[in-house]
C-alpha cells in the first residue's frame, strides 16, 4: 500500500537469539475459529509472524494434540490445551477486553496461551503478544493479566460525510467514502487494526456538527449533505457493512446525530423532547438502526452549542434532552453520550459547562453519559482541569482530549499530547476530601474516554509522521493511564522506527519536549490562552498568533495581564472544591503555569524568583523557540539512521516548526511590550 503502517510494522527481528526464541515458541499456531473476532486475529498472526521471524508458523486447522512450540489463541471452551493449562476461573473473572498470555507446559510440551472470556479479550491479547515480539521482549517466561481500565475507549471523529471533510482535520481529507459505500475500502481494515491494536473499542463516525460546520473550508460549498442526513433511512443501510467491518476487531460504530432530526430527518414541526411523536419518532428510528447494526455503541450529541440545536429550543434543559433520546436506545443497549461543551451566557467562558450541568447531577438516565473537555475552555495548550471532574457523582462522566493538534500546530508541529493528557488524568479533584484523581472518576460501565481523533487521506495518516504518536498514545493511556509517559512513547517509538538503541533514545525524548515548548512560544507558559487567529480559512484558522483577537481570553490590559477567576472576577475558582479552589484563588499558591488563567495581575509583578510577569512571559517566549530548535538539530542526527522519507518529511516540517515558533514569539512579544511599556530586559524584544 501506498499508506504508512503506522506501529504495525512487523520489521524482521535481526538479532538471531531472540528470532530463534521466537521461532522455537511460534512453530505452531492454533487460533480458535469461531467468530469474526478470531478470523481476524488469525490475519493478524498470518501476516505479523512470518514477517518479524521470517519462517512461517504452520497454522493448524484444528485445536492441537501434542505437539512443541504452539501458540494458541482461544478461550477455555475452545480446546483442551487451555482449559487443562490455565485455571478456568483466572479467565472468567476478567472484565471484557481482559485477558492472560501464559508460557504453559501441556502433555509435556511447552506452549504458550492467549486467552480470554471474549474475543475481543483474544484480540488484544494477540496485539499484546504482537506488540511483545516488535518490542524483542524475551516470551519464555510469560505471566500476563491485562484489563482495561476503562470500559469505554472511543474515537471521535469528526469527519463531515460527503465533503470529506474532517473538521480541524490535518491528515488530509475523511478515509470515509461515504459516497461509495457500502463499499469497503482495505484501508479501513487497516484502520481498524490499528484501533484495535491499541485497545480502542469504539468509534463514532461522524462529526458532532451535524448541521453546518461553523467554519468555512474548501470544500464547504461543494454539497449541501449535512451530518444528520446519516439517520436517512436510504443511508442507514449504506453503513452496515462499515459496521461489520468494525465488528471484525471488537469496535462498535456510533453516530453523531441531529437534535432536531425528529425534523429534518422525519417530517415533525418539533424536536421537543417531551413531546409524544417526537418520542415515538425516536423510538421507531432507534428500532430500524438497531435492526440494521444490531451493535451500534450509541449516538453523540452536540447540542445547544455553537449553531447546533438543542433542548433549550423549546425551553427544556439537557437532562430533558438526553433522557428521550436514551430512551430509544434503552431497549437496545445503546448508550448516550450528551457533550457538556455549551457555552451562552456567561462572560467568562469557563464558567458555563458546571454551571449547566452541576444541578443536573443524578437526573441522567442510566445509559446517558455526560462528555466532557479535559479543561473549562477548549483544548488550549494548557488548562486546568474541567470543575466537572468530581462534581457529578451521580453521572456517568467521559473525559474528552484532543488527538488532533488544533491549537497545538496542526499537521506541522511535532507535539505530543501525552504529557497534556497525564497532566489531566493526574488532576487531583479531591472530590470526597481524599485523593480522587480525574482518571479514578471514570471507572464505571457507562464511563470512559473519548478522543477527537487525527486521521485522513494522507499517506501518513496523521499528516506528520510524528503525530501517529497521538493515536497511538490515546489508545494505550485509556486501557491503562497508569502506563507512564515514558513507557508509552518507547512502546511506539520502537515499533515505528526500530530497535536502533540511538534512533529509540532520540526520538523519545524528542516527543517529551514540544508540548512545553509549545505552551511557552504560543502563550508564554503563564497559564494564558486563545492568543491564536480565527480566520476563514481552514488552515489559518486556530494555527496563527494573533493575541489581539481575543481579549476576553488573556485579559491583557494597560495595567496587567491575565483573567480574573477568583471569588472577586468570574468566580471560577469557586466551583472547585474547597482545597483545590483554596490553591487557585491565592495568588501566593496557584502554581505559575496557571497564573494568569486565575489571575489578573500588573505587568510588573513579580514571581517567587524575583521575575517580573512580563519578564517572565518574555523568557518564556524565546525558550520556546530555542527548545524547538534544539529539537530539529536533534532530529538531524537521525539522517541515515532511519529511512529517507520519514527522515526528510520530518526534517521538513521541524524547520516549519521554528520559523512558526519564531513568528509566535515575536508577534507575542511585540504584543506584551506594547501593553505593558516594559521593554525586556535583555533587550530582545522590538517595540513594532
Ligand atoms: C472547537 C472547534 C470546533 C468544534 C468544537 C466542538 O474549534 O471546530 O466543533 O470545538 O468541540 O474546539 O464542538
Amino acid at each position: 500500500t501506498s499508506y504508512d503502517d503506522c506501529w504495525l510494522r512487523y520489521d524482521r527481528i535481526t538479532a538471531d537469539d531472540v528470532r530463534a526464541s521466537y521461532r522455537r515458541q511460534c512453530r505452531h499456531a492454533y487460533v480458535s475459529e469461531k467468530s469474526p473476532e478470531c478470523s481476524a486475529i488469525r490475519d493478524e498472526l498470518r501476516q505479523a509472524l512470518p514477517e518479524l521471524l521470517g519462517a512461517k508458523p504452520h497454522f493448524w486447522q484444528h485445536p492441537p494434540t501434542t505437539v512443541d512450540g504452539f501458540l494458541a489463541i482461544g478461550t477455555p471452551d475452545d480446546m483442551a490445551l487451555i482449559a487443562e493449562s490455565v485455571p478456568v476461573d483466572d479467565v472468567a473473572a476478567l472484565d471484557d477486553g481482559g485477558f492472560l498470555i501464559r508460557a504453559v507446559t501441556w502433555n509435556g510440551a511447552d506452549c504458550l496461551v492467549v486467552t480470554a472470556p471474549t474475543d475481543r479479550g483474544l484480540m488484544y491479547g494477540t496485539f499484546h503478544l504482537l506488540r511483545l515480539l516488535q518490542l524483542r521482549e524475551p516470551i519464555d517466561e510469560l505471566e500476563i493479566r491485562e484489563e482495561p481500565t476503562y470500559a469505554n475507549r472511543l474515537l471521535n471523529q469528526w469527519d463531515t460525510p460527503f465533503r470529506r471533510s474532517v473538521e480541524r482535520g490535518y491528515g488530509g481529507e475523511s478515509i470515509f467514502d461515504w459516497e461509495r459505500l457500502p463499499d469497503l475500502r482495505p484501508r479501513y481494515e487497516d484502520y481498524a487494526r490499528l484501533l484495535a491494536s491499541v485497545g480502542i473499542n469504539g468509534i463514532v463516525l461522524n462529526n458532532v456538527n451535524t448541521t453546518k460546520p461553523p467554519r468555512k473550508s474548501a470544500n464547504d460549498a461543494v454539497d449541501a449533505f449535512e451530518g444528520w442526513q446519516l439517520l436517512e433511512s436510504r443511508r442507514l443501510e449504506d453503513f452496515t457493512g462499515l459496521a461489520s467491518l468494525f465488528r471484525r476487531y471488537g469496535i462498535r460504530p456510533y453516530l453523531s446525530v441531529n437534535f432536531a432530526a425528529p425534523m429534518l430527518v422525519g417530517d415533525l414541526d418539533t424536536a421537543d423532547p417531551l413531546d409524544n411523536d417526537v418520542r415515538e419518532w425516536w423510538a421507531a428510528k432507534a428500532d430500524e438502526i438497531y435492526g440494521l447494526v444490531p451493535d451500534l455503541g450509541g449516538f453523540l450529541i452536540k447540542a445547544d452549542s455553537e449553531g447546533q440545536p438543542g433542548p433549550y429550543d423549546y425551553d427544556r434543559n439537557h437532562v430533558d434532552g438526553a433522557n428521550a433520546i436514551a430512551r430509544a436506545l434503552e431497549p437496545h443497549g445503546g448508550r448516550v453520550w450528551w457533550r457538556a461543551f455549551v457555552y451562552g451566557s456567561h462572560e467568562d467562558r469557563a464558567v458555563q459547562a458546571y454551571d449547566t450541568f452541576e444541578p443536573l447531577d443524578g437526573e441522567f438516565s442510566d445509559n446517558v453519559t455526560v462528555q466532557i473537555k479535559n479543561g473549562p475552555i477548549d483544548f488550549q495548550p494548557r488548562e486546568p482541569a474541567s470543575t466537572l471532574f468530581g462534581a457529578m457523582p451521580e453521572t456517568d462522566l467521559g473525559l474528552e482530549v484532543q488527538l488532533t493538534q488544533e491549537y497545538t500546530g496542526q499537521g506541522v508541529h511535532a507535539t505530543y499530547h501525552l504529557p497534556l493528557w497525564k497532566e489531566v488524568f493526574e488532576f487531583e479533584t479531591r472530590a470526597d476530601g481524599e485523593a480522587t484523581p480525574v482518571k479514578s472518576l471514570l471507572r464505571g460501565a457507562g464511563q470512559g474516554v473519548a478522543g477527537v481523533a487525527n486521521i485522513g487521506e494522507d499517506d501518513t495518516w496523521t499528516g506528520h509522521y510524528l503525530s501517529q504518536a497521538n493515536l497511538y498514545a490515546f489508545g494505550r493511556m485509556a486501557w491503562n493511564p497508569d502506563l507512564s509517559v515514558e513507557t508509552i512513547t518507547e512502546e511506539w517509538v520502537r515499533q515505528t522506527f526500530g530497535a536502533d538503541e540511538v534512533v529509540v533514545e532520540t526520538i523519545t525524548e524528542l516527543l517529551r519536549d514540544p508540548w512545553e515548548a509549545c505552551i511557552n512560544y504560543e502563550t508564554g507558559g503563564l497559564g494564558l490562552v486563545h492568543m491564536m487567529h480565527n480566520g476563514e480559512e481552514f488552515l489559518e484558522n486556530h494555527y496563527y498568533p494573533s493575541p489581539e483577537e481575543w481579549p476576553g481570553y488573556h485579559g491583557a490590559s494597560e495595567d496587567g495581564i491575565g483573567v480574573d477567576r477568583t471569588e472577586r472576577g468570574s468566580g471560577y475558582t469557586a466551583q472547585y472544591p474547597a482545597p483545590i479552589a483554596e490553591r487557585y484563588e491565592s495568588v501566593e499558591t496557584c502554581p505559575d503555569e496557571l497564573l494568569l488563567f486565575f489571575h489578573h495581575l500588573p505587568w510588573d509583578y513579580e514571581l517567587d524568583d524575583g521575575t517580573t510577569i512580563v519578564q517572565r512571559l518574555y523568557d518564556n517566549c524565546f525558550d520556546g523557540v530555542e527548545e524547538v530548535e534544539r529539537l530539529r538539530d536533534r532530529w538531524h542526527t537521525l539522517e541515515g539512521r532511519i529511512d529517507e522519507r520519514r527522515y526528510r518529511h520530518v526534517a521538513e516540517r521541524f524547520d516549519e516548526q521554528v520559523a512558526q515558533a519564531e513568528r509566535w514569539r515575536d508577534v507575542l512579544t511585540s504584543y506584551f511590550r506594547e501593553y505593558s511599556g516594559i521593554p525586556d530586559e535583555r533587550g530582545r524584544v522590538r517595540r513594532d
